[in-house]
């Protein structure tokens, strides 16, 4: 390490050094709070002027992050919340957390990356650590960045450090906690990649470091498509039983007692949020320019994302087994968010599943208690409470989300026809009315 990596390392150990957050949703913002609550001063910058306005009101639009928590980092003076990157010149350290979406031709779309890494290239100095956290394709941090922060006097792991650190959130999960996920980190030079360690070692309890940017940037990739491939395995497994005559639930609760060499997944009505539907793209489309089609990822793509219209399919053969036609029928959905225990309806395969049964001429009422209303497709619809929900009343009740505010029980018995794709039901038993994926 040169005497400016030694100055930033010390400030970071000190957490006298101030860190700057890029985006401030459900990665940004729950990594501001924790290194306020760490004791450094946080420069928090995004875009979105409303966003802005509620979090300089306390409000946080982040499940993981209480307003509570919010508001004593600004009252504390800790967080600095703004729209103006400039303010990042003040930083020593600067986190990239914006997001990496999906062009409508499923290929990356980095713009965002790109407006942050020519934002910090304006404020850019020596002693500046800068770390990338935006789940991308392998190559990003040192093909996109890199060029823009370099000079003719300014070089990497010399003057200023350069790292790739992947997010590992898992939104409402209360188990595992921004402290203790081990948090992966590669840097360009072994200056970059010691600081980025000695920045997380801060906040989380165990810091991995890999051996580059671009391997830190595939192992997260490759978290997700393990993920994604595994949903894909048993949502075909669901389909095979149901021809087979057999309960995919019990054949995997089954093979789940094995005390090893295995990893439960459950089938669903597909997948949502703001990760698995999109990130195993990013490694499809580098891998095709390395001349390679990454199979896997493309099926597991087709089987999860036709889970929607298995289910109304499914939805359509219940109601024509009892002599009712999806046109004129009226549908009860139960849960919109993409899974349980959140209000985010991102890519959530419940939206496509109600749209395509109003399409079919039913009348689709649905209940979230975490989402009040919504929108699905052409739909604007608003939550009904669960405890007013007249269950008996629809030809059809369909479990799109297992949320926990649902009472199996009372669905059951209430309900004339369930369609239950998230297990809901399960410990109650076969039922001639309840049908489970
Ligand atoms: N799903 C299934 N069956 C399963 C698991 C999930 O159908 O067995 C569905 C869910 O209902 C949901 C979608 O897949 O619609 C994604 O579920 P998820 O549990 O992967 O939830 P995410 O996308 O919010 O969070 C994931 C993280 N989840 C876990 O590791 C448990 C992790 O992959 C990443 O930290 C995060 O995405 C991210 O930010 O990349």
């Amino acid at each position: 390490m040169n005497a400016v990596a030694r100055r930033l390392e010390e400030q970071l150990q000190a957490r006298s050094a101030v860190v700057g957050v890029i985006g401030l949703g459900y990665v940004g913002l729950p990594l501001a709070v924790a290194f306020c609550r760490a004791g450094f001063r946080v420069i928090g910058v995004d875009a979105d002027r409303r966003r802005l306005d509620g979090l300089s009101r306390g409000d946080s639009p982040v499940e993981d992050v209480s307003s509570l928590a919010l508001g004593e980092c600004l009252a504390g003076g800790r967080l600095r919340v703004t729209d103006s990157p400039a303010s990042l010149g003040e930083a020593d350290a600067i986190i990239i957390c914006v997001p990496t979406p999906l062009s409508k031709s499923k290929e990356p779309d980095i713009s965002h990356i790109v407006a942050a890494g020519d934002a910090v290239a304006r404020v850019l100095r020596d002693g500046q650590l800068v770390v990338l956290e935006s789940t991308t394709y392998p190559g990003t941090t040192e093909e996109i960045l890199l060029p823009r922060f370099s000079g003719p006097a300014r070089a990497v792991g010399e003057h200023f450090f350069l790292a790739f650190s992947p997010e590992r959130v898992d939104p409402g999960n209360t188990t595992h906690t921004l402290r203790s996920i081990p948090k992966v980190v590669g840097g360009v030079t072994p200056s970059c990649k010691a600081l980025a360690q000695t920045l997380y070692a801060q906040v989380v309890e165990r810091v991995v470091p890999v051996s580059s940017p671009r391997a830190a940037e595939m192992v997260k990739l490759f978290e997700n498509v393990f993920r994604s491939v595994n949903i894909a395995l048993v949502n075909e497994l669901a389909i095979l039983c149901r021809r087979l005559g057999l309960s995919v639930w019990e054949i995997i609760g089954a093979a789940a007692t094995k005390p090893f060499g295995f990893m439960p997944f459950s089938p669903g009505p597909g997948i949502g949020g703001h990760c698995l539907p999109s990130d195993p793209h990013y490694l499809a489309w580098k891998a095709r320019l390395a001349g390679y089609e990454a199979r896997f990822i493309a099926f597991a793509d087709e089987i999860n994302g036709g889970m929607p219209r298995y289910v109304v399919e499914l939805a359509a053969d219940a109601l024509n087994a009892r002599e009712r036609s999806v046109k004129g029928s009226r549908i009860l959905a139960l849960g919109v968010a993409y899974k349980a225990g959140v209000g985010d309806v991102r890519d959530s395969p419940a939206l496509d599943i109600i749209e395509a049964l109003s399409d079919k001429g039913a009348r689709v009422d649905y209940v979230d208690p975490h989402v009040p209303e919504v929108a699905a497709g052409r739909l604007a619809l608003k939550s009904l409470a669960w405890e007013d929900a007249a269950l008996g009343d629809y030809d059809l009740v369909i479990v799109l989300t297992a949320h926990p505010e649902f009472d199996a029980r009372r669905l059951v018995s209430e309900a004339r026809l369930v369609l239950d794709t998230r297990n809901l039901t399960g410990l109650l038993g076969p039922h001639e009315h309840v049908i489970r994926l």
